[in-house]
């Protein structure tokens, strides 16, 4: 069933994660844009979107089960996500022990010769538990691998981590030697 708020939610992910420059925003340093600009972009973008107002962006973001934007003072920005581009800066915080990464059978190979890698995203993205990192390798496979990465240990050791939002960490590449990688058969 077509589904406006969806389609709304699909378009501020491309804008504010990815493609800013199809519609003619910059995004700051911290990854914002201003939301007036990206309501004019996105009616000019798509003749259904005439009457689009802040009102909509708010009830994309109530309606989501996943806490994909920050809304702050008549601005917006994606919090995690991002794809290769300016990379958005990001303050390092200690994180927890461990933290989880979902993937699939498929990498696993290539992971453990060379660790995480942000691959087409700026960041690489952790899990705070191992449900959440299931869902997440959930997208991809149906036989989930979760892979725990040992955060604390990391972190002792220069990587940076950064904490977004509930469930979702971030961190730059992270070495094999920092992952603890299930055998499969
Ligand atoms: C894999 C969704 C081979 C990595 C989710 C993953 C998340 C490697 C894929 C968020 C590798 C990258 C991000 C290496 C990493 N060799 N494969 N060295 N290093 N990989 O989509 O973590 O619904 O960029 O295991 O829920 O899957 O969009 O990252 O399979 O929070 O809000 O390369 O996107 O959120 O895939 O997902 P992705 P991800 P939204």
């Amino acid at each position: 069933m077509f589904d406006p708020i969806a389609r709304l939610s699909r378009t501020l992910s491309y804008a504010l994660r990815h493609h800013p420059e199809a519609f003619g925003l910059v995004l700051d340093a911290n990854g914002w844009a201003s939301i007036d600009d990206l309501l004019s972009a996105f009616k000019q973008h798509q003749p259904a979107w005439q009457s689009l107002t802040h009102e909509d962006v708010k009830q994309v973001l109530a309606q989501s089960t996943k806490t994909r934007f920050e809304v702050r003072d008549g601005h917006i920005r994606a919090l995690y996500g991002h794809s290769t581009g300016k990379k958005i800066k990001l303050t390092p915080v200690e994180p927890p022990a461990y933290l989880f990464h979902g993937t699939t059978p498929a990498a696993l190979k290539q992971i453990s010769a060379t660790g995480l890698f942000p691959m087409r995203r700026q960041y690489v993205h952790l899990s705070l538990d191992t449900e959440t990192a299931r869902d997440v390798a959930l997208r991809r496979t149906s036989t989930p691998v979760i892979l725990t990465v040992l955060s604390g240990q990391a972190a002792r050791q220069g990587v940076r981590f950064y904490f977004r939002i509930d469930q979702v960490w971030l961190s730059d590449s992270i070495g094999p030697e920092f992952l603890d990688i299930p055998v499969t058969s």
